[in-house]
């Protein structure tokens, strides 16, 4: 049990933090993904139901479990689970609720570096005048997917990376209220600012204009137009359950987190279902808004739906491509705001996976706050570390030259 006393500073920093837990590289990379993989309309009716359905009522079980917690003077789930049951070994199942959040913290904050370093690039304007073939291979040699030697270390992905984490890091070890509150309230602002500049973009380019092949809003009818006849097709069922579990962040720890933090007398089922539609704002409206309708515009329906083109690789692969179309300025601007958005909702994501690691050690150990941020960044690093020299036992082939390359660092090579 904690003596550590730590709270929300305020209704709406708890809001926007929960929101900002559930925001992630999801909602503008994988949600988009699962759209085209699973039908465009058809996937939507299962999607909303799944969230109606499951989503809510998920939230509020993790918001309420958090809470009674809290009040026990537990922050993290076995100590959580532990003070609602006699049975001893409902605490190892929250054990769970730790490793989950460290080994997706692992991949999540690396990601979440290659979006700040093209920031940079964007603005630097690395991305000018460049072919696709161009800027693919910028990426591939940016994640250390190198043809050649096998110490292929991506130098400056790992320096990013670092820099990411000690950003974590130190907004982590400020606490809640200053810390991860005025983060919250910072970025998630800025990202739904950045998103709307971005969907009127993309919403208002018609065919034939700045190189588009069709209007985009063909996009956003592949998105929109039911198809009733997904509803008897468990795959999409299926698909579009996973999708709510990850967009929401349920299942992993960190809302138990965040919401034995609350204060005994704060409403959780209204705060509870804002944070839950926030999110849903971002990933329906803004994050369908984007990618699919971007790239139908340039590329047509079939190529969006082919398999493998709409992905994660695609938002560091493709977009810088299709941004040039706007002329050097709108371009840099849209990089910027695209890659900009991507870390906000990142890094709001995993400081939530971060805060259930801190808590456990500053409940249970008796570490204080900043030494228990330095172990987790500690952690997430090692993990990372693990991952890579894990792949390290042999040598890949590269996608695009079919010539063999190292695994170090290469999540190209991880998540296929
Ligand atoms: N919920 C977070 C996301 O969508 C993990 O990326």
């Amino acid at each position: 049990m904690s003596s550590h006393k730590e709270g929300w500073g305020s209704r709406v920093g708890l809001v926007l933090a929960m929101a900002g837990n559930a925001v992630g590289l999801g909602n503008f990379l994988r949600f988009p993904a699962q759209a085209v993989q699973n039908g465009g309309g058809a996937f939507i009716i299962p999607y909303l139901v799944s969230f109606l359905l499951m989503g809510v009522p998920l939230l509020w079980i993790e918001w309420a479990i958090g809470r009674h917690g809290g009040k026990y003077g537990y922050h993290s789930t076995p100590g959580m689970l532990d003070s609602m049951t006699k049975a001893k070994w409902w605490k190892y199942v929250g054990v769970f609720g730790i490793f989950t959040n460290l080994t997706v913290a692992a991949y999540y904050c690396y990601l979440e570096s290659w979006t700040l370093a093209y920031v940079w690039h964007s603005i630097t304007g690395a991305f000018e005048g460049k072919t696709a073939t161009e800027v693919a291979n910028f990426f591939n040699h940016y994640v250390g997917i190198v043809d050649g030697g096998f110490f292929n270390f991506p130098v400056e992905a790992i320096f990013f990376f670092l820099i990411t984490l000690g950003v974590n890091i130190w907004i982590l070890s400020r606490g809640l209220s200053k810390g991860v509150e005025i983060a919250s309230k910072i970025g998630m602002p800025l990202l739904i600012l950045f998103g709307i500049f971005l969907a009127i973009r993309a919403l208002t380019l018609d065919a034939g204009e700045q190189g588009a092949i069709n209007d985009a809003t063909m996009g956003l009818n592949f998105l929109w137009e039911p198809q009733f006849d997904s509803l008897t097709n468990p795959k999409v069922w299926l698909a579009a359950a996973g999708q709510i579990f990850f967009t929401l962040s349920v299942g992993m720890g960190s809302i138990h987190c965040y919401a034995a933090y609350v204060r005994e007398r704060d409403d959780i089922a209204l705060n509870a279902a804002s944070a839950g539609w926030m999110n849903e704002f971002v990933e329906v409206l803004l994050g369908g808004s984007i990618v699919i309708p971007i790239s139908v515009a340039y590329f047509g329906l079939d190529w969006v739906v082919a398999p493998g083109n709409v992905g994660l690789f695609m938002g560091f692969r493709t977009m810088p491509v299709l941004f040039q179309n706007w002329g050097p300025i709108l371009a840099a601007l849209a990089g910027v705001m695209w890659f900009g958005l991507l870390f906000f909702a990142g890094i709001t994501s995993s400081l939530a996976m971060g805060q259930p690691v801190m808590a456990f050690l500053q409940d249970h150990f008796k570490i204080e706050r900043a030494r228990s941020a330095k172990l987790f960044g500690a952690c997430v690093f090692s993990f990372r570390c693990g991952v890579s020299s894990s792949m390290d036992t042999g040598r890949s082939r590269n996608s695009m030259t079919g010539q063999e390359h190292s695994h170090l660092w290469c999540l190209h090579c991880s998540s296929r």
